[in-house]
């Protein structure tokens, strides 16, 4: 059973993987009407990952007795004037959500729920691997700066990268 104090921190991650899935998307499309289909396609795959930590986190709190919570998002920012600072808001954005899943961490550990503290070990895990990801985006975005060709390379690669991982 959850303590009330749990349920209200695990429905705010699940806002905020929601509102994660909803910034991704909405740079999937970004990306898409700039022509760049193995950028958007990263995006798209982005998008349903976190989807899918929102419907693990939703699974969880039903099943142990809280109420998961179903709210509206805050709005995603629909363009960008690059696609560094794209791939800057996607890396800054992933710190954020590690910063709030230690958050979530630490409140099980203080109040004892380590049911739940297990559960959320397989959010610190994803979390590492999502901000070297979205780090070594940024920095072969940082190595190309201006040059179309090397934007046109580097949507091709990250396909690869969408099929792989
Ligand atoms: Fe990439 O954020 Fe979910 O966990």
């Amino acid at each position: 059973m959850l303590s009330k104090n749990i349920e209200a921190a695990l429905n705010k991650q699940i806002r905020i993987e929601a509102e994660s899935s909803q910034t991704y998307l909405s740079m999937a499309c970004w990306a898409e009407v700039h022509g760049l289909e193995g950028i958007a396609q990263f995006m798209y795959t982005q998008s349903d990952e976190e989807r899918a930590h929102m419907l693990k986190l939703i699974k969880y709190v039903n099943e142990r007795g809280g109420h998961a919570q179903i709210t509206d998002l805050k709005e995603p920012k629909t363009s960008y004037s690059t696609f560094k600072e794209m791939f800057e808001t996607l890396y800054n954005h992933e710190l954020f959500v590690s910063e709030s899943i230690n958050e979530l961490v630490h409140i099980t550990f203080s109040e004892k729920d380590y049911a739940t503290h297990n559960f959320l070990q397989w959010y610190v895990s994803e979390q590492i691997e999502e901000e070297a990801t979205a780090k070594s985006i940024l920095d072969k975005i940082n190595l190309i700066g201006d040059d179309k060709g090397g934007l046109y390379l580097f949507d091709r690669d990250i396909q690869q990268l969408t099929v792989t991982s």
